[in-house]
């Protein structure tokens, strides 16, 4: 799952296609063509930055910054196309333009979204946060993380279930990141079986994050390695995608995690 953020201050990708002078749509098009020819099978479209303290954005400017693109990938075809919003509008939006996945870093908790997911035949990523993403980072606390996160992924998902959501669309993420600790990533990354063993596909987001810094040094360019140590891991222990800014060198190092698995 290939990253294309349409924001001007994502944490490690922001700022390429918008600024002082608006989106440049077609340059996220061509970046978006670019990672489905290194091998992405989804693109995940996001017009709002999540990281810890990101200023808000209003549903309108979202729109304007990723209903275009997810619209010109929609209709080159060839990849499934994702977008990574909480804002019910934004998803209805894009949905409109082709979009095939809906990605709720908010876990699908606004019961606008679960109405436009129940209303479409769209994949469902449901992935969890603690709290919201401007204090997420203070001090998260678990009584263990692992069953925490699990328990809240699955009580989101029967809410999704009631609302007329088939199971079978509904994939979860355990939000790296997403009000954790160093420790408490790793913990999830360590047992993400626990997750994989819910039946449901899991995803996981670990690229250039912060705890990748925090254990092998450097900053969000510097993190390629780490993340493909993470990416591997992670497919190894049966997540079904991972998320990632890097497509092809992640590409090239699953070939070899499924060649070793046996899944050629
Ligand atoms: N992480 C980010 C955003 N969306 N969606 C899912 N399902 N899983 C994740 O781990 C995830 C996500 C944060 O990363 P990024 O998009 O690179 O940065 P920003 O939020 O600053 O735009």
């Amino acid at each position: 799952m290939g990253i294309l953020n349409v924001t001007p201050d994502s944490f490690s990708d922001g700022g390429r296609f918008v600024g002082p002078g608006g989106v440049d749509a077609e340059a996220a098009l061509r970046e978006g063509l670019a990672m489905a020819a290194a091998g992405a099978a989804v693109l995940d479209v996001g017009g709002e930055s999540t990281r810890p303290g990101a200023a808000e954005v209003s549903p309108a400017e979202e729109v304007a910054r990723i209903e275009p693109v997810v619209r010109g990938l929609a209709e080159a075809g060839g990849c499934a196309v994702s977008v990574d919003t909480r804002h019910a509008e934004v998803a209805r939006a894009c949905l409109e333009a082709g979009a095939d996945v809906l990605n709720d870093v908010a876990g699908f908790r606004d019961g606008a979204m679960v109405e436009v997911a129940a209303g479409s035949t769209a994949g469902c990523l449901v992935m969890h946060m603690l709290g919201e993403p401007r204090t997420m980072q203070d001090d998260p606390r678990y009584g263990d993380v692992v069953a925490d996160v699990k328990a809240w992924l699955l009580r989101r998902v029967e809410t999704l279930v009631d609302a007329g959501v088939d199971r079978d669309r509904i994939a979860i993420d355990p939000g790296i990141g997403f009000g954790k600790t160093t420790a408490h990533n790793l913990e999830l990354l360590r047992r993400l079986p626990e997750l994989v063993a819910t039946g449901h596909p899991v995803v996981v987001g670990a690229s250039r994050k912060r705890f990748i810094g925090e254990i092998a040094g450097g900053g969000p360019e510097e993190r390629l390695e780490g993340s493909l140590a993470a990416a591997v891991w992670a497919a190894a222990m049966g997540a079904a995608a991972v998320r990632v800014h890097d497509v092809g060198p992640t590409v090239r190092a699953l070939a070899v995690t499924g060649a070793i698995g046996g899944a050629g």
